[in-house]
């Protein structure tokens, strides 16, 4: 018997406690960067129940349902080089953490999830030592032909060894977009001992569970991100290793993250004055507590119900609606609410790996985003909300003849 490609959470991936409380339910839909080549249209696609529970003890909101990493990760269409706003967005960290943390031509800077090395890059130019670690070939590949020092391979204890050996002790270990996609944390944070040098510091970015909840941002939840953090569940995660959080930053990226840093418990990083103001702000906001999270579910089906709303309108008025962003955000709103070629006929996107492709569950078609422009739809649905400034100002000429943009999501 084949193992399955999912399991069902029955405890909390941080405390373990079995006191969880599901309470978001999107259907069932295939993996978000699922894009399926034309002469596959016609294949079955896997698909996997979409839903999440909050634990009652420690306040981590997790999926319910963990689809095997390998399925997701090894070829991996995200690319965040492809948006100038990642870009800006890494440029400034790594400024900001050679600055704040005196990282040197010797110091050694590792990213984890490094992607196509967008993060790395500014690190290198800050002549620092850098190595990035990812599973995915593809990427590993172009980093590599960039001259940003990667490897191919899942974070682990045992590849945090293997690169100790190799590379020596880093003083910053970066994760931007990772830490949420990877189930086994304890593992993770037990590498992350292995490697950081004893005054190092472990710098973590992830969308905020407080801003996802505060604006129904219930597209991020998708089965690449199998937790959603906050700062109260993580301290206990580092409090179990010796390690605590000493400073975090609240930031705009992709619809609101966290910047976490991180230490071993004896260093000499004093906790900041934001961090305790963070701490008691998540606390009274209160993720776990059931009223919270069912008020949020509750909204949740209004966005759907509005938005299937407004484009049957528009449809019914023959105005022309297409969408714009084939992100995994947005194939968890198309198919949470059962939108297909009938009312969005097809998508633009500026990646070239997805051009040609079909969107998971409703095979709708990307197309590259110059047939804007040529075909000048009435509406435009973003569903890449997280770039909305950096679309409408590429987009003006659309705009000036006539063009309108819907945004559902914040
Ligand atoms: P984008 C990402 O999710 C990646 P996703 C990841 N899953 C994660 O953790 C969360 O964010 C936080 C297109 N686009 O980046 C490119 C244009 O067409 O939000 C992309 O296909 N024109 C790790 O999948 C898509 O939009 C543009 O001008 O939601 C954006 O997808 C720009 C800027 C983007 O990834």
């Amino acid at each position: 018997m084949p193992k399955p490609n999912s399991y069902r959470v029955t405890k909390c991936r941080i405390c373990k406690s079995q006191n969880l409380y599901h309470f978001l339910d999107l259907g069932t839909m295939p993996i978000p960067n699922g894009f399926i080549q034309p002469e596959n249209l016609h294949r079955k696609e896997e698909r996997f129940p979409l839903g999440t529970t909050t634990c009652l003890d420690c306040g981590l909101v997790q999926l319910t349902e963990v689809v095997n990493s390998s399925l997701m990760f090894k070829n991996y269409l995200y690319i965040p080089s492809t948006s100038r706003t990642m870009l800006d967005h890494f440029s400034d960290v790594a400024d900001e953490v050679v600055a704040r943390f005196s990282v040197g031509k010797d110091d050694l800077v590792i990213d984890i999830g490094s992607n196509d090395g967008s993060l790395l890059q500014f690190f290198k130019a800050n002549q620092v030592r850098i190595l990035g670690i990812d599973p995915a070939e593809n990427l590993v590949k172009a980093a590599n032909l960039k001259g940003l020092n990667s490897t191919v391979g899942f974070f682990t204890v045992k590849l945090a060894q293997t690169v100790k050996k190799k590379s020596g002790s880093a003083k910053v270990i970066t994760a931007t977009n990772v830490l949420a996609h990877i189930d086994d944390l304890n593992d993770v944070v037990k590498g992350v001992r292995e490697l950081l040098a004893k005054d190092g510091v472990f710098i973590i970015e992830f969308p905020y569970i407080v801003d996802l909840i505060e604006k129904t941002e219930f597209d991020t939840i998708y089965h690449e991100h199998l937790s959603y953090f906050g700062l109260w569940p993580l301290k206990q995660l580092f409090a179990r290793h010796s390690m605590r959080i000493f400073d975090a930053k609240r930031i705009d990226i992709h619809g609101g993250s966290l910047r976490i840093f991180v230490c071993f418990q004896k260093s000499t990083h004093h906790s900041t004055p934001r961090l305790n103001r963070l701490l008691n702000h998540e606390k009274v906001y209160a993720i776990h507590i059931k009223q919270t999270v069912d008020e949020f579910s509750k909204r949740v089906s209004i966005i759907k119900s509005d938005l299937l709303n407004l484009l049957k309108k528009l449809k019914k008025s023959k105005k022309s609606v297409v969408g714009y962003g084939a992100a995994a955000k947005g194939n968890v709103l198309l198919n949470y609410c059962r939108i297909g070629t009938s009312l969005l006929p097809y998508i633009v996107d500026s990646i070239p790996y997805k051009q040609g492709l079909y969107t998971p569950g409703t095979h709708i078609p990307i197309y590259p985003e110059k047939k804007l422009t040529n075909d000048q739809p009435d509406y435009v649905l973003i569903l890449a909300w997280n770039f909305a400034d950096e679309i409408l100002k590429k987009q003006r000429r659309y705009q000036k003849r006539g063009g309108r943009f819907i945004l559902t999501i914040p």
